[in-house]
């Protein structure tokens, strides 16, 4: 090693799906000596011969870094991998996408065995990975001296977002943003649905769409403003009552076209019982407290 140059911290990652292989990319490029499992070994080879250290089991990648990286399908396939490791002084970074309970319970599940958690939500698709300018970046959550102690090494495929303490709020922030965009490729859908059949080019038409949804994105900051002051008919450009004036012509336009209007027909029945309340004024703020039920209930 060159004088003064600093030793990169190893680590295990458990997972070589599309996001765990651009992730052990991004650190063995990054000059870390990465220690890889996979359920299905055949995965590995690819990063093998680009300097990874294959593991014969979960257990012993576990056992060979102190800090340990888990990138799986899911919770249950978290628990499955887990089951047959000793955790016991480990630190635990687990980027598998999951529920703020399920979190909850893993950073409580690592603390009953004398090892530490780190709770990760990745805001990237596989080849924005270990890229500076794609602006990949994963939110954390849970033990902040863990989150302290690996930033450096952490910051290396994505960058780094701490969320607090509590362990389910990095996948809380996660679940949120998704469903946000879920949200919007929903609206999405329904517009090209719109004019599918029609002599308009798709191509032409997106940045059409694009454009206009990046000119109604800062609408997220006065929206976060009312919810924080409570004032919902302060200032209001575009009130509920002319906005749910305007619903039969998207569903008439929507019957027109054939085109099922089910994306949209949720959200204009959250208009119209808001306006029947007397939230005529309001702009489309006061609609986020019908969807809240108590926590549990939800379908
Ligand atoms: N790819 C994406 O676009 C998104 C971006 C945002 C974050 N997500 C989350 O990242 C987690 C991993 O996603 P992935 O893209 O790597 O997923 P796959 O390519 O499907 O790989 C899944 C890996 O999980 C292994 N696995 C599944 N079930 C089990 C099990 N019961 N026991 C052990 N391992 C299991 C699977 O192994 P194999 O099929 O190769 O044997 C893969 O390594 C995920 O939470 C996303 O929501 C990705």
């Amino acid at each position: 090693m060159a004088q003064n140059a600093v030793e990169k911290t190893p680590l295990t990652l458990l997972g070589l799906g599309a996001m765990g292989t651009a992730l052990a990319r991004a650190w063995l490029a990054a000059g870390h000596q990465v220690t890889v499992w996979n359920r299905t070994p055949g995965r590995a080879a690819p990063l093998v011969a680009e300097g990874a250290v294959l593991a014969e089991s979960a257990a012993a990648a576990v056992a060979a870094n102190s800090l340990v990286v888990l990138c799986l399908l899911d919770e249950a396939s978290v628990e499955e991998v887990l089951a047959g490791t000793e955790p016991a002084g480990k630190d635990l970074v687990n980027l598998t996408t999951g529920t703020p309970a399920e979190a909850r319970a893993r950073a409580a599940w690592a603390s009953a065995r004398d090892a530490r958690c780190l709770d990760g939500g990745i805001m990237a698709v596989p080849p924005m990975i270990g890229v500076p300018a794609s602006g990949a970046y994963v939110f954390y959550s849970g033990s902040h001296e863990l989150f302290t102690r690996h930033r450096e090494t952490l910051a290396v495929p994505a960058g780094t977002t701490w969320t607090g303490t509590d362990p389910g709020h990095a996948a809380l922030h996660d679940v949120a943003l998704l469903s946000a965009m879920y949200g919007m490729f929903a609206g999405t859908a329904h517009a090209f649905a719109l004019i599918r059949g029609e002599d308009i080019d798709p191509v032409a038409f997106a940045p059409l769409l694009a454009d206009w949804l990046t000119a109604m994105a800062p609408a997220v900051h006065r929206t976060a403003e009312r919810l924080k002051s409570g004032d919902l008919t302060g200032d209001v450009v575009s009130d509920l009552a002319m906005q749910t004036a305007g619903v039969p012509t998207f569903l008439g336009t929507a019957e027109q076209q054939g085109v099922s209007p089910e994306l949209l027909s949720p959200y204009f029945a959250l208009m119209r019982r808001r306006l029947a309340e007397g939230g005529g004024g309001e702009d489309l703020a006061g609609l986020i407290d019908l969807l809240r039920r108590a926590p549990g209930t939800a379908a």
